[in-house]
């Protein structure tokens, strides 16, 4: 018996893949769910037979936000003092690249998960949005800084200030999503992506999440010497010297994961 109760995982080869599972209630991340999830993302995460974890929902939700009814009776002192959503934070502390596959609601919460991934996929039926103003509270897992980050002042802002959701067009055009797919595709093309990422070296594609990351944390000319140095550090490895020896060869590589 699986030891989670709000989500269900599932190894597919080197692919880890976590799906959000509380359909009665379209996923919302309750502080159950928020612990499964940074869990099961840790245990993958400290795992070497995992290259990459999926992390997805259902068909018709992602998640819809935050646990609205297991936020309401709460007072300040109590959200202050437990720090909540904080945990939430222990996922972008994982070095494993994560792909969330988006299909229906990512609304809130579930919006600053999918975000919290390293891209997202998301099926024709995505719908994107934080209508926390409508609840009279505003994004607390992320979303005001990493949409911005995504879209820019002008598309945070709208969303942020009217609530209104993005359909999953309107968030490839913005950069928020790296592909958009059909539904009925979603999880095989989720799916395939990170079964191509796990294929490579993993301590590579670590050093390729990193650097990229890198670019919100610091200026441009510090960026490119982290990744200058970061790049010359590759060539200690034996898995580019498999990488560039299989080019010459002509063959394809066999990566050790060192
Ligand atoms: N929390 C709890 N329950 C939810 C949530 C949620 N976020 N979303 C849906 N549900 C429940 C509904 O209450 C309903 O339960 P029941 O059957 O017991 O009434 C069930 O899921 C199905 O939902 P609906 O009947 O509403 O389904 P619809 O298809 O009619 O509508 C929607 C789907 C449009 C997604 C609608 O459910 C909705 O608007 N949900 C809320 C979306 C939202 O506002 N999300 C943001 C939440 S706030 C947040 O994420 C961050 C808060 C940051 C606070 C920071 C504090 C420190």
């Amino acid at each position: 018996m699986s030891e989670y109760e709000t989500i269900l995982i599932e190894r597919k080869g080197r692919v880890g893949v976590i799906t959000l599972n509380r359909p009665k209630a379209l996923n919302a991340l309750n502080g159950q769910l928020m612990r499964e999830v940074v869990a099961a993302v840790e245990a993958f995460d400290a795992d070497d037979e995992i290259g990459a974890i999926l992390l997805t929902g259902s068909e018709k939700a992602f998640a819809a936000g935050a646990d609205i009814k297991e936020m309401q009776p709460k007072t300040f002192a109590q959200v202050y003092a437990e720090d909540l959503f904080s945990q939430w934070d222990r996922l972008s502390a994982a070095r494993t690249p994560i792909v969330a596959a988006v299909a229906g609601y990512a609304l809130g919460g579930g919006c600053e998960l999918a975000m919290l991934c390293d891209f997202i996929i998301a099926a024709d039926t995505a719908k994107f949005g934080q209508p926390e103003i409508k609840l009279g509270v505003i994004p607390g897992i992320g979303g005001s800084q990493r949409l911005t980050r995504a879209v820019g002042k002008a598309k945070a802002m709208d969303l942020c200030l009217t609530g209104r959701n993005m359909d999953a067009e309107e968030a490839e055009r913005a950069g928020l999503v790296a592909r958009v797919v059909p539904a009925a595709d979603l999880l095989e093309v989720a799916l395939e992506a990170a079964t191509t990422i796990a294929s490579m070296s993993l301590p590579i594609a670590m050093m390729a999440k990193e650097a990229v990351n890198r670019s919100f944390e610091t200026t441009l000319a510090e960026g490119v010497k982290f990744e200058r140095r970061v790049f010359h550090s590759t060539f200690a490895t034996a898995d580019q010297k498999e990488g560039m020896a299989a080019f010459v060869e002509k063959r394809a590589p066999k990566f050790v994961n060192g």
